[in-house]
């Protein structure tokens, strides 16, 4: 099967890191399709940045489509466009976020979010409500790092301050694992699985399981009721280009 991973921000070494991950847990049978955005910002930490990195993201959703893949994962932790990429799609379309929460659900009772800057905790916040997940996560934790500082091979500074923004809320929160909010924390799944006993779930590789799952049986994006395909309209300026055709 063909499995697009979609890095919606514009920074190639970060596509590069997370088709590292993703392709290291693929089915031997699974192809790994990275791609980035073609425009739009090289991070993605506020509503301004998710905005803008939308059409780049719903062309290569398109894109996709168009391709015959079977499924798409948006590799960004705040889900961005996911409800449009699955108006867009009939294969299935899974955000890390999502798969990183839900499966974290189904190994502990709760579970903490260690993510990157305080900037976008509020993004974490909401996604947690809206994929009714606000009882499962006791907290979510930032850590200070900028999304472009995880960029290329993590740093042992940098390795050092997550793991330390874990252990605390195993010492803290009374959670059972680990989920880590951001793509480019999926080198460090690994490690902190074993340095901290605990099951750490990184959204890149959950998101390429849950998609091999649902593709194995035969599951698709559902075009009845709040996924249904958008209606084709005229649309006026530069940003024609990426709207539907029909
Ligand atoms: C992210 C991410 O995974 N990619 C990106 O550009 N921003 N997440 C985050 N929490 O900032």
């Amino acid at each position: 099967m063909r499995v697009q991973l979609i890095n919606p921000n514009t920074t190639a070494a970060m596509t590069e890191k997370m088709a590292v991950a993703a392709r290291h847990v693929a089915a031997a049978s699974t192809q790994i399709l990275a791609v980035q955005s073609a425009t739009g910002p090289a991070s993605i930490e506020s509503a301004t940045d998710e905005a803008l990195a939308l059409p780049g993201l719903l062309a290569q959703i398109r894109a996709g489509e168009a391709a015959g893949v079977d499924a798409h994962v948006i590799a960004c932790f705040g889900d961005p466009g996911l409800r449009a990429a699955r108006e867009l799609a009939t294969a299935p379309v899974i955000g890390i976020a999502e798969a990183a929460m839900q499966m974290a659900s189904l190994v502990a009772a709760s579970f903490s979010v260690v993510t990157t800057l305080a900037r976008t905790v509020p993004t974490a916040h909401r996604l947690l409500e809206d994929y009714g997940m606000t009882t499962r996560c006791r907290r979510v934790r930032a850590t200070g790092i900028a999304v472009l500082e995880l960029e290329a091979q993590t740093s042992d500074l940098l390795r050092q301050k997550i793991r330390n923004e874990c252990r605390l809320a195993l010492a803290e929160d009374g959670v059972g694992a680990i989920v880590l909010g951001c793509a480019g924390m999926a080198d460090l799944c690994t490690e902190l699985t074993q340095e901290l006993d605990v099951p750490v779930i990184d959204g890149v590789t959950a998101a390429v399981k849950l998609a091999e799952s649902l593709v194995a049986l035969q599951i698709r994006t559902s075009k009845l009721g709040d996924y249904a395909r958008p209606s084709a309209k005229p649309h006026v300026g530069v940003m024609a280009q990426f709207a539907p055709t029909a």
